[in-house]
């Protein structure tokens, strides 16, 4: 069974790669998907964010990494996935994240959301800590891999100058 993963990955973050390296022993493929999302302004272009997950995933034999546009279960659809994969971390997300799950069912009720509760030491993180630690300098290298960290400090550096 094919699972879809998608998401902002704004960047990716641990609490995203073990979320992925679990559902990875649970289903033959995993698809994580990344919205190009005209309405919003990343800190990382979808190509950027592209090459970061793939590099981070390089690792897991059963997980490819797509950018999609538009609706998440047309695209689960067109790839074959019954399953989209949400973390939750605390009861914060479950009301969104309850919504969206609706939403997508009465789109395509074939299609069914499973979430995954993140690992407790991840259970703080999200992209948004993220930048906003790294935008002042301070240390990420426990929230994302390394080649991210260091993109985070080179755009934050440059930004600055
Ligand atoms: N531990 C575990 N899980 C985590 C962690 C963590 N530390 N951090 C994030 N996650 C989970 C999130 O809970 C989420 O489930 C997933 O990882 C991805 O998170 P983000 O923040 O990168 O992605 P989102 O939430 O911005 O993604 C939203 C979508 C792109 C999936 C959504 O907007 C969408 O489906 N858009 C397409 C339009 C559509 O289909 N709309 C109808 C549905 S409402």
């Amino acid at each position: 069974m094919i699972a879809l993963y998608p998401g902002s990955f704004d960047p990716l973050t641990y609490g995203h790669l073990d979320l992925i390296e679990r559902a990875a022993r649970l289903f033959e493929r995993v698809i994580v998907a990344v919205l190009r999302n005209p309405a919003k302004t990343p800190l990382f272009t979808v190509e950027e964010r592209l090459s970061q997950i793939q590099k981070a995933v390089c690792h897991i034999d059963n997980v490819d990494v797509e950018s999609f546009d538009g609706l998440t279960v047309a695209f689960a659809r067109v790839r074959g996935a019954r399953v989209l994969l949400r973390g939750l971390r605390a009861v914060s997300d479950f009301e969104a994240e309850l919504q969206m799950a609706q939403t997508n069912r009465t789109l395509a009720s074939q299609v069914e959301t499973l979430f995954l509760s993140t690992s407790t030491e991840y259970s703080f993180l999200s992209s948004s800590v993220v930048k906003g630690v790294a935008q002042f300098g301070g240390a990420v290298g426990h929230m994302v891999p390394g080649h991210i960290e260091q993109e985070l400090r080179q755009r934050f550096v440059w930004e600055e100058r």
